[in-house]
C-alpha cells in the first residue's frame, strides 16, 4: 500500500501539480492520487478542506501534510536517494535552476497557459521571448556542464527536470522551437515515459477550463 497520497489539480492544466506527480511516477515511488478539478463548482472549498494554502499540489504522508511543489520534491528527496544530483556542485546548480523556475518566468507562465493537449502556435512577445531565451540558455548550460551521465539537465532525471516539465509542455502547445542542445533536451523530455503518461491522462480528462482554451 502506498504511504503517499498526492492531491493535484487537473492534469491538463495544473502546472504546479505535475512536478511531484512526474517525480513519483518517474522514480516508481508508489503513491495514490486524488484530482480536485480546478475551476469546477466547489473547487475552492474542496482544496481548502485539505490544503492550508488553498493550493495544490499537496502531499499527505500519514498525518503529515506538505504543500508547495518544491517543498514536496524536497521532502521526497530526503526519503528517496537520487532525486537530486549526487555531486554537490551539480546539486547546488540544480537547486538554483529549480528555484529560478519556481519564482520566475512570469511572462511565459501567465501568457502561455499550461494546456497539455492543446496545439496553438503563437508568436511570443518580447517579454515572453526573453523568458524563452533564458530557459534555452539555462538548459544548454546545464546539459554542457552536468549532462554527461544521461540525456537530462544533470544527466539522470532529477527534480530539476520535473520543475521544467511544464515549460516543455508549454513550448509544445504554443509551438516554441529551440535549436541545439536545448531543442534536443526538449524532445527528450516530451518523449520521457512519465511525461507521456501524464499527457495521455491529460488527453483523457473530461474537464475543460474555458478561459484556457481561447487566445
Ligand atoms: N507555489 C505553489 C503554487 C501552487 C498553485 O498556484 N496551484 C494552483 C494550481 S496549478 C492552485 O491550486 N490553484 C487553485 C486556486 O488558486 O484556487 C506550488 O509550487 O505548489
Amino acid at each position: 500500500m502506498p504511504t503517499y497520497t498526492l492531491i493535484i489539480g487537473n492534469k491538463n492544466y495544473s502546472s504546479w501539480s505535475m512536478r511531484p506527480w512526474l517525480l513519483l511516477r518517474h522514480f516508481e515511488i508508489p503513491f495514490a492520487e486524488r484530482v480536485i478539478p480546478l475551476f469546477e463548482p466547489g473547487h475552492d472549498a474542496a482544496i481548502r478542506a485539505v490544503s492550508p494554502s488553498g493550493k495544490v499540489p499537496l502531499l499527505q504522508d500519514g498525518d503529515l501534510q506538505i504543500w508547495d511543489s518544491l517543498a514536496i520534491c524536497e521532502y521526497l528527496a530526503e526519503r528517496h536517494p537520487g532525486l537530486w544530483p549526487r555531486d554537490p556542485a551539480a546539486r547546488a546548480i540544480a537547486r538554483s535552476v529549480s528555484a529560478e523556475m519556481h519564482s520566475g518566468f512570469l511572462a511565459l507562465r501567465s501568457n502561455f497557459q499550461c494546456n497539455i493537449r492543446r496545439r496553438a502556435p503563437r508568436t511570443p512577445t518580447p517579454e515572453i521571448q526573453a523568458d524563452i531565451d533564458r530557459i534555452a540558455q539555462l538548459w544548454t548550460d546545464c546539459r554542457g556542464r552536468f549532462g554527461q551521465g544521461g540525456p537530462f539537465l544533470f544527466g539522470e532525471f532529477s527534480i530539476a527536470d520535473a520543475m521544467y516539465a511544464p515549460v516543455c509542455f508549454r513550448f509544445q502547445t504554443y509551438g516554441v522551437q529551440l535549436s541545439g542542445a536545448a531543442g534536443v533536451y526538449l524532445a527528450t523530455m516530451l518523449a520521457t515515459p512519465a511525461l507521456r503518461a501524464l499527457a495521455d491522462d491529460a488527453a483523457a480528462e473530461p474537464f475543460r477550463i474555458a478561459k484556457y482554451e481561447v487566445d
